[in-house]
């Protein structure tokens, strides 16, 4: 197959709340989407890169440039047998993971549409419907983020994740922990620790959490090793696991005893899968993140983790979550388990709607 044309769509989807983290508050998702045409079909990709450097250093610009100056240049044209075949054509491209993630996924995309697959089945997944919980940003106060948890809790998520920062833990937990006893819970801190604050961290260890995500520095691997050692509950890897090899060094030293697959973050559903197989060989859970996407990010989430080591409940929560309109049918809802069904129709298995994008749309490039 020869993909003749890549277009790529800047748009902006405002929230439907705000979505505070350590790193800052939030109104309106940019989101780039990538589009891949080859023999009269179109396959569709996210990248995950937010507008500002604050989770990752890539933007949304970055990755317009990484995708229309090396990506596209090194896809087009070219006879493409296997999606895995744009893995090995951006090798020379370093770093730019999500610019990466969103054109090979787009390839997926693609070819499952051009064989009538499933992108659940070319990946491997095992399960008609994932188990999911909800990310809660960080509050004004601490009566809101109880309202917020009651409004997720009702609405059937059996698993919530907190996001925490220094002045923001120990006590909202308490009071999420003494309201919903049985709650799954686990927090993530988005970096905004460091190895000083070992012992307020291990105060958590009182709730019965899942697990901590990524408290330290967001590159780092070294200082998580020493920090799991004085913790009881596990951490959790995000930002520093950038690739395979990352995933590798934090179990070769026990950095963390779980990881955060985000496809974007990772490069593509080829290094997902990887650290995937790796993670069940060495014995460490899995548990796919999300980044806010939209349903096209959604619902390649949705089929990554059907495979068999996702063992705790994804970031994927029901399309109603995220933003005020979605530019795909259909929707993604919650079913009463806390599940999400993965979609079975080929590829991704939503549509883009050309209204809703074009609604959306800052900017967009077609290519050649
Ligand atoms: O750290 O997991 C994170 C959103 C944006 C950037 C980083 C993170 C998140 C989330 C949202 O927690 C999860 C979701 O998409 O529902
Ligand atoms: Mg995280």
């Amino acid at each position: 197959m020869k993909i003749h044309h890549i277009h790529l769509h800047h748009i902006a989807l405002p929230y439907v709340h705000p979505f505070e983290t350590s790193f800052g508050r939030e109104l309106t998702r940019e989101a780039l989407l990538v589009a891949v045409e080859a023999d009269g079909l179109a396959g569709w990709g996210e990248c995950v890169a937010m507008a500002g450097p604050w989770y990752s250093y890539e933007t949304i610009e970055t990755s317009w440039h990484v995708l229309r100056d090396f990506l596209a240049p090194a896809t087009l044209g070219h006879e493409v047998s296997h999606p895995a075949d744009v893995v090995a054509r951006f090798s020379r491209v370093r770093g730019h993971a999500m610019a990466r993630a969103s054109l090979e996924n787009a390839v997926w995309d693609l070819f499952g549409r051009a064989q009538g697959t499933p992108l659940v089945k070319m990946l491997g997944g095992v399960r008609p419907a994932v188990p999911v919980g909800v990310s809660v940003g960080i509050e004004p106060t601490l009566d809101e983020l109880l309202e917020q948890v009651a409004g997720y809790v009702a609405a059937g998520y059996a698993r919530v994740k907190l996001k925490i920062k220094p002045g923001w833990d120990v006590q909202v937990v308490r009071a999420v922990r003494e309201r919903w006893p049985d709650l799954a819970l686990q927090v993530d801190a988005n970096s905004a620790y460091t190895l000083a604050d070992a012992d307020r961290l291990a105060e958590l260890d009182a709730f019965d959490l899942l697990l901590i995500e990524q408290p330290l520095h967001h590159d780092d691997i070294v200082d998580h090793a020493v920090l799991q050692r004085q913790l009881r509950t596990p951490i959790c890897l995000d930002e520093s696991i950038h690739s395979p090899h990352h995933a590798r060094w934090a179990l070769d030293i026990g950095a963390c005893r779980i990881i955060n697959i985000k496809v974007g973050r990772v490069g593509g559903f080829t290094a997902a899968q990887q650290i995937h197989d790796l993670c069940a060989a060495r014995g460490a859970q899995v548990w796919c993140g999300g980044m806010l996407e939209t349903n096209v990010g959604r619902a390649g989430n949705l089929a990554l983790a059907a495979l068999p080591n996702f063992t705790l409940p994804g970031d994927i929560s029901a399309s109603a979550r995220y933003f005020v309109e979605d530019i795909t049918a259909p929707d993604f809802t919650l079913n009463a388990d806390s599940t999400i069904s993965v979609p079975n129709g080929p590829g991704i298995g939503v549509q883009v709607l050309p209204e809703r994008l074009a609604a959306a749309s800052l900017r967009t490039l077609s290519l050649p």
